[in-house]
């Protein structure tokens, strides 16, 4: 069920209860400012979502309200994420979702890390 990017940040959310440590996630990369583990459901060989600790809706909220360490944490950790995981050379792509036309469907940021075979268009026509 897509999300309204607008609302105030739920700390129920799936999100919020990985970053707590009361649901399993297969964690690939963490930090102070950021969690990166595999989406559940993938969508291409290789498929990571990278959050922030701090309880953000979306990208809107972070980018609002988010301080300069956070920004440059979190920005600086889904590309180590990817470069990490050999992804520069033969190229990944960002995603994030924000509101009700994208399909957010889970109200803490995520970036999803697309990769592993040509991805396609961007988008589907
Ligand atoms: P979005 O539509 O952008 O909000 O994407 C949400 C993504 O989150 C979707 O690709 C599936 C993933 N996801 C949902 N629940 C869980 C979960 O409990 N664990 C993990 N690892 N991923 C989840």
């Amino acid at each position: 069920m897509p999300i309204d990017a607008t609302l105030p940040y739920d700390d129920s959310n799936i999100f919020a209860r990985i970053l707590r440590g009361e649901l399993p996630s297969k964690t690939v990369y963490e930090d102070d400012h950021a969690l990166a583990f595999h989406d559940i459901n993938p969508q291409a060989p290789l498929h990571i979502l990278v959050i922030p600790k701090g309880a953000y809706v979306s990208w809107d909220d972070f980018s609002e309200r988010g301080s300069d360490a956070e920004i440059t944490g979190f920005v600086r950790a889904v590309g180590r994420v990817a470069r990490d995981a050999g992804l520069v050379a033969p190229g990944y792509r960002l995603l994030a979702n924000v509101g009700p036309n994208s399909h957010q469907e889970v109200p803490h940021l995520h970036v999803h890390i697309f990769a592993g075979q040509p991805l396609g268009p961007m988008l589907v026509r």
